[in-house]
């Protein structure tokens, strides 16, 4: 295998870009003949995380998961695109102290609130706000933004191309060396 493992940690809010990059960020990848993996709530939550919800502590066993399968990938030499709120400092650098900070870049979909909640593609801001889903992101549990991340994507400003190349600049001197 001719390349590094690399953790591609994306933490942002829900609705806030940072699955549909990691996607586009993988076919880019994939083109360039580099072996990734994404692991998002569509394949984790549903798997290997379906006992837990979104309490503080779950959330908590949530991330401590990922970030221990996320590092059999890593180890492996895979470049791993994680994709999840991933609410709080502590939360992050748990991740990054499983994985290893040498091989953890964090990513933060910095996607105001407003913009989010405007989007609703799956309409959970707006029963959120009803009050029909609890402990909600950014409406009623905290969304803490990190404050040294490696790269910040405002999806509200920049095209997914441009966030794209972006993550490549980033990450391709460090996987190919
Ligand atoms: C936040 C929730 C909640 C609550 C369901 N709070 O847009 P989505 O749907 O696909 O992304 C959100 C996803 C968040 O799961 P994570 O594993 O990334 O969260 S964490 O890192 O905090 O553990 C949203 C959906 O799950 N969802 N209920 N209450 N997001």
């Amino acid at each position: 295998l001719k390349q590094h493992g690399l953790m591609i940690w994306f933490t942002g809010l829900s609705g806030s870009g940072k699955s549909t990059i990691a996607i586009a960020l993988e076919r880019e990848l994939q083109q360039r003949g580099l072996l990734c993996r994404i692991l998002d709530g569509d394949n984790i939550r549903s798997g290997i995380n379906n006992n837990l919800g979104f309490s503080a502590e779950d959330r908590v066993e949530n991330i401590r998961r990922i970030a221990e399968v996320g590092k059999l990938f890593v180890d492996t030499g895979i470049i791993t695109l994680a994709a999840f709120i991933s609410p709080n400092n502590e939360i992050r650098e748990m991740a990054a102290g499983i994985i290893g900070k040498d091989d953890f870049l964090e990513i933060y979909v910095s996607t105001p609130l407003e913009e989010c909640e405007r989007r609703d593609v799956k309409g959970l801001y707006a029963k959120a706000r009803r009050g029909e889903i609890k402990n909600f992101t950014g409406i009623s549990a905290p969304f803490e933004a990190p404050a040294h991340p490696a790269l910040s994507l405002d999806t509200s400003k920049l095209s997914l191309k441009e966030s794209v190349d972006q993550l490549l600049d980033l990450i391709l001197p460090k996987v190919t060396k």
